[in-house]
C-alpha cells in the first residue's frame, strides 16, 4: 500500500543570510521526507541578532491572500508550524490560517519566537509577546525557550537560577495557555548538560532530554530544534523520543560549526549533520 507523503506549512520569516527560520525549517523538514510549503512572514537581508542595518520587508498584507488561495485549492496540511512573525497584526492572520486548516488529524506546532537570554528580539514589542499567547492557545505543541516562557506568562526571567520544581510548574502554567503539549528549551540542572523539558497534559508526564553542553551560544538553534522536533513527531516518534532527537541533532550541528570554525552569527552548519539526522529518523 502506498502511503501519502505528509505536507507541512512552515510560517516563518526568510532571513536571507544567517541560517534561521525558513532557511533552516525548509531544508530540515524536507530532508525528513515531507512536502514543505512555506509562508514567509517577512524578508530580511539578515536576521536581527548580531547584524546592523539589515533590510526588513514586512509581508503582513500577503498572509491572508496566500491563505485564501491555499483554501481555494482545498489544500490539506499534516502540520502547521509557525515561528518568527513580522508584525502584531500577523498574530490574528496566522490564527485565522490555523482556524482554516486545522483538523482532528493534523498537528499545530507554535514556536513563540520572540526572545532569548532575558530580552525580546529587536523588532518585538511586549504587546506582541502578549499576543503570542493567542497562537499558543490554538497549538497542539508549543516550544518556548525559558525567556519566551517568562514573557508568555508575564513573569520575571529567572536566568540560570531554577530547579526541577520551577521547570515543572512552568510547564503546567504554559499548558494552561491551551496547548496539549509543551516543550521548554534551554534547560540545564547540571552545567555540563543542556536540553529540554516536556509535559503532556493528556498523560500528565514530565520528561527531560539532555546531552553534553557545548559551551557558547549559536544563532538559529531554536529553529533547528523546532524543525527537528516536528520532523520526529511526523515520522511517528513520540514526544520524548522526538525531543531527544532534536536535542542531539542541535548539538551535532553545533559541533560541526565549532569544527569548521564558523562565525556564530551565521548560524550553525546544520547541512553537515543532515546524514546524522536522517540516520536518527531511521530514513
Ligand atoms: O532564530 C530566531 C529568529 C528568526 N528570525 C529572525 C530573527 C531571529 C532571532 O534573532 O532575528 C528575523
Amino acid at each position: 500500500m502506498q502511503i501519502k507523503q505528509k505536507r507541512v506549512a512552515a510560517i516563518h520569516d526568510i532571513s536571507c543570510v544567517g541560517r534561521c527560520s525558513l532557511t533552516v525549517a525548509l531544508p530540515i523538514i524536507s530532508a525528513a521526507g515531507f512536502d514543505t510549503s512555506v509562508l514567509p512572514t517577512a524578508v530580511l537581508s539578515t536576521h536581527t541578532g548580531g547584524f546592523e542595518n539589515f533590510t526588513y520587508r514586512d509581508l503582513t498584507d500577503d498572509i491572508r491572500p496566500i491563505s485564501d488561495h491555499w483554501q481555494s485549492l482545498n489544500l490539506e496540511f499534516d502540520a502547521l508550524y509557525s515561528g518568527f512573525l513580522g508584525s502584531f497584526e500577523q498574530i490574528d492572520l496566522v490564527a485565522h490560517l490555523f482556524d482554516t486548516f486545522q483538523s482532528e488529524k493534523n498537528l499545530t506546532l507554535v514556536d513563540p519566537v520572540m526572545a532569548d537570554h532575558g530580552e525580546l528580539y529587536s523588532i518585538y514589542t511586549p504587546e506582541m509577546a502578549k499576543g503570542m499567547t493567542t497562537l499558543c492557545a490554538k497549538a497542539d505543541i508549543i516550544v518556548p525557550n525559558l525567556t519566551e516562557a517568562a514573557f508568555l506568562l508575564d513573569e520575571p526571567y529567572v536566568g540560570e537560577d531554577y530547579d526541577q520544581n520551577y521547570v515543572e510548574e512552568l510547564l503546567v502554567k504554559l499548558s494552561q495557555l491551551g496547548s496539549k503539549k509543551v516543550v521548554v528549551t534551554g534547560i540545564s540542572f547540571d552545567p555540563s548538560q543542556l536540553g529540554a523539558a516536556t509535559y503532556d497534559t493528556e498523560t500528565r508526564i514530565f520528561d527531560y532530554a539532555f546531552n553534553d553542553r557545548v559551551s557558547d551560544y549559536f544563532h538559529g538553534t531554536g529553529d533547528i530544534f523546532g524543525s527537528t522536533l516536528l520532523s520526529g513527531l511526523l515520522n511517528d516518534f513520540n514526544l520524548k523520543e522526538s525531543t531527544q532527537i532534536a536535542v542531539d541533532y542541535t548539538r551535532e550541528c553545533i559541533l560541526k560549526t565549532v569544527e569548521l570554525g564558523q562565525e556564530k552569527r551565521y548560524g550553525v552548519c546544520f547541512e553537515r549533520a543532515i546524514p546524522y539526522l536522517i540516520k536518527r529518523l531511521g530514513l
